[in-house]
């Protein structure tokens, strides 16, 4: 082939395809103009390409010269077309290419929620005290949650205003059915379902209609421990929370024991640690009532037993130094991830 036919063809090629580009109205006609002109097998260009071999000798290399030229002046009015129509293939062809040698993209894992976490830590130091767990459902009876715990009907502990009783189209279940206020409930299911001797945790949900402040959620969690054997006394309650509490939160931290009434325990104590320069109280306890024992057919003769009912979040909060209960359940995963 001539030199003149070859750049004639070029310039030819040239018009229609930068006619074509400068046409399209959408990136499927774009695509079969790119195909049609610069595809890299049956392309027009490429067609043109094959004839610069059939150039006489000393016009080649400016043969070669102008089919370099008018095949980056291609690209540039493709790319330009792309960009107009905004093409996936121009987008594609903005991102930066990829380097397999970058380091990857962290993937973002889980965590347990501080609570969740505090929970297994509880499980943990029980467990090596040789208490297992035990489980009761959160939606309760009022035998479990006040009668069989020495909770007679008229005692203001078990007040509506008091307690999140449930009602199916705006009238109380009957028989009555409450959202657990205490884990104390557990015990009266352990206790119903197993002979002595008995040593376990309850950790789960409790609900109260509690006015919310620093330290008072209406749904906290509780620990429940229950042990029930022959001459169990309060220095073995006094001890297992004293080492309790030197696992969890510390040799040096101080707990105390304030006398204090519950109607399934007797004698009743507070057990408080120390915080921010105060006492804060972080669970309840006792030795549990014979009443209690002979509602779930234990002898009291023949059986003593101690029970408490810490509140997880204190001890987590404590532990953390987190000062304000709310913190737990804002969901702020700039807060949770901290744990
Ligand atoms: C009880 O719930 C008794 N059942 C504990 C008990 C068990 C006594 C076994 C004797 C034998 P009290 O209402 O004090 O006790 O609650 C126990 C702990 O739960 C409190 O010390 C506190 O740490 C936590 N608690 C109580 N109310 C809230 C609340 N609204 N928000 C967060 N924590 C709470």
């Amino acid at each position: 082939m001539s030199f003149e036919r070859f750049t004639a063809e070029l310039d030819a090629l040239w018009r229609a395809a930068s006619q074509a580009f400068s046409q399209v109205s959408d990136p499927a006609a774009l695509e079969a103009a790119r195909v049609e002109f610069l595809g890299a097998r049956s392309g027009r260009l490429k067609a043109l390409q094959k004839m610069l071999a059939d150039i006489p000798p000393p016009q080649k290399p400016d043969a070669g010269r102008r089919f370099n030229q008018i095949k980056k002046e291609l690209e540039e009015a493709l790319r330009q077309a792309q960009q107009r129509l905004g093409s996936t293939a121009a987008a594609r062809s903005r991102r930066p290419p990829l380097d397999p040698t970058l380091p990857g993209t962290r993937v973002g894992l889980g965590k347990l929620h501080p609570i969740s976490h505090t929970i297994e830590e509880l499980k943990e130091i029980m467990g090596r005290l040789g208490f297992t767990v035990a489980d009761g459902p959160e939606v309760e009876d009022e035998w479990h949650n006040f009668e069989a715990l020495n909770i007679p009907p008229d005692h203001p502990a078990r007040d509506p205003l008091d307690n999140f009783y449930l009602s199916v189209a705006g009238q109380l279940c009957q028989p009555p059915l409450l959202l657990r206020s205490q884990t104390s409930t557990v015990q009266i299911r352990v206790m119903e379902r197993m002979p002595p001797p008995v040593r376990i945790i309850a950790l789960g949900r409790v609900y109260r209609p509690d006015e919310v402040d620093a330290t008072h959620y209406p749904m906290f969690h509780q620990m429940e421990g229950l042990m029930v054997d022959r001459h169990v006394t309060m220095a073995d309650l006094k001890s297992t929370l004293r080492l309790f509490a030197a696992a969890y939160l510390g040799q040096d931290a101080p707990i105390r024991f304030r006398p204090s009434f519950f109607p399934f325990t007797e004698p009743s104590v507070e057990v408080d640690f120390q915080w921010a320069g105060g006492w804060i109280e972080f669970g309840g306890a006792g030795m549990v009532d014979p009443a209690v024992l002979a509602a779930v057919g234990y002898d009291p003769e023949q059986v003593t037993g101690f029970a408490f009912g810490l509140g997880v979040e204190r001890l987590c909060m404590r532990r953390h130094q987190i000062p304000d209960i709310r913190e737990l359940y804002r969901n702020d995963v700039r807060f949770l991830r901290q744990f």
